[in-house]
């Protein structure tokens, strides 16, 4: 084995020392052509393989995004809730109930944005329960899902809250004033926003 390794480097050399200066530069001359020629395939199949690879990245981005936040069917999507308005007047309570049937809640508005988008997706001439009451009547007030009470992101219309006999709130729209915040009596049976997060697949 050993002997092999030796006759095959000699022979090597030998040949290297009899092809001489032409031989080297005919050598040279072949591979110049070769190389530029190669260098531009190569350069042209990185480049569009990074193409590629940022066209995959993109798509998967897109895709995942699509998939893993998502609304159910007839929900409207903002932020990283989803939104249900209900067209079926209930009481306060059994709006509660039934958005807790969907795995949701009533309406809690944390922001003047939310705020926005929900009102934009409302009848004006229908009025809508939101997570918001007063259980005792001492005008605590609660959202449904613990949130503390700001006073600074409420959005009451004038001269509300009015009555402590009025427990639960509503948004409604008021001509000339636009939409806001009335507390009304539990008992009364309007439409209703539930709101859950977005679900992650
Ligand atoms: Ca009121």
């Amino acid at each position: 084995m050993t002997s092999e390794v030796t006759y095959a480097e000699v022979s090597f050399n030998n040949e290297s020392k009899s092809s001489g200066v032409n031989s080297s530069a005919a050598s040279k001359a072949r591979a110049a052509p070769h190389k530029s020629n190669a260098g531009f395939p190569k350069l042209l199949c990185a480049s569009l393989l990074t193409l590629f690879l940022l066209m995959a990245i993109s798509f998967f981005i897109a895709f995942v995004k699509t998939a893993w936040n998502c609304c159910p069917k007839n929900w409207k999507s903002f932020s990283s809730s989803c939104y249900f308005i209900s067209t079926e007047s209930a009481t306060w309570q059994e709006s509660e109930n039934k958005c807790v049937r969907m795995a949701a809640h009533l309406l809690v508005i944390n922001t003047q944005e939310e705020q926005k988008f929900i009102i934009r997706n409302l009848e004006q001439n229908s009025a809508y329960f939101v997570g918001l009451s007063d259980p005792e009547g001492q005008r605590r007030w609660q959202w449904v899902d613990q949130t503390p009470y700001n006073e600074s992101a409420t959005f009451w219309h004038e001269g509300e809250p009015s009555h402590t006999s009025e427990r639960c709130v509503l948004v409604n729209f008021r001509y000339f004033r636009g939409w806001g915040w009335n507390d009304v009596p539990c008992y009364d049976r309007q439409r209703s926003v539930c709101e859950m997060m977005t679900i992650h697949l």
